[in-house]
């Protein structure tokens, strides 16, 4: 040992997002990847919940991919019939705050291109989901139960790959926040937040919106996926939008 002693790291190189309080979802194609002769089985929560996405009809399996951004694997849905489905019970719904934060790669944007969803307990609506496209549930970008924010005719129409955030601090759907790579997107809102999040493994959908896969289908690929029951502040969502950016190769505003 040395007159200065050991030399401290003050970085902390096991940061990740997981290490925020209130992560009920969290999806890394880094690992917790089942496969079954190359397409992905399960998914699995990495957030402690036991939340595991899975897949049990092999034509709906979403393609296993390496290599697909700096180095990194992907989840590829075709754009027809892919999807996972987890548990949407306890997950943030009614008048409580949330976040969903994720990074995707669009291959066609004339698709809806739903990333998430899941459903209110009276099956007909959903309790909260994003998709990147226009014209959902009334020109719902980010949807409820009947209620929206717009994005603007085309919505995220982007073929680069894309860090999206968004946070809803409170029951009021105008309190909706969204980004993309770490810019705030303009929006327009109606209606209101209301819904309850269903229970059960086929109530909450990845890939698609649930009960609306031939419409809704995502097509492209699906890295990360996290959800939080509390809106993020903007510090702690630029600190995820930043650590993902430098993970996937991703400018960050
Ligand atoms: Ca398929």
């Amino acid at each position: 040992m040395g007159r200065w002693g050991r030399v401290i790291n003050i970085k902390s190189p096991s940061w990740s997002p997981l290490k925020l309080s209130g992560c009920v979802l969290y999806l890394d194609s880094s690992m917790g990847v089942t496969l079954s002769s190359g397409y992905v089985s399960q998914w699995a929560d990495q957030s402690g919940n036991g939340r595991h996405a899975s897949q049990s009809t092999a034509a709906y399996r979403p393609l296993y991919v390496t290599n697909v951004l700096n180095g990194r694997p992907a989840l590829r849905f075709d754009g027809s019939d892919d999807y996972l489905t987890f548990n949407a019970s306890g997950m943030p719904s009614g008048s409580s705050p949330r976040t969903a934060i994720f990074v995707v790669k669009r291959t066609d944007t004339s698709r809806r291109g739903d990333v998430f969803s899941y459903r209110d307990t009276d099956t007909l609506y959903h309790a909260w989901g994003v998709t990147l496209d226009s014209g959902v549930l009334g020109d719902n970008d980010i949807f409820g139960n009947y209620w929206g924010v717009s994005i603007g005719q085309g919505g995220i129409a982007d073929t680069n790959p894309m860090i999206i955030s968004t946070t809803l601090p409170s029951t009021n759907v105008y309190s909706t926040r969204l980004w993309k790579n770490g810019t705030e997107l303009t929006k327009s809102y109606h209606g209101n937040v209301d819904g309850t999040a269903a229970t059960g493994t086929s109530q909450a959908s990845i890939g698609v919106t649930t009960g609306l896969i031939s419409d809704t289908a995502f097509k492209g690929d699906i890295l990360f996926f996290a959800i939080y029951n509390r809106a993020l502040s903007d510090a702690e969502r630029q600190k995820v939008e930043r650590w993902l950016g430098a993970r996937y190769g991703i400018t960050v505003a």
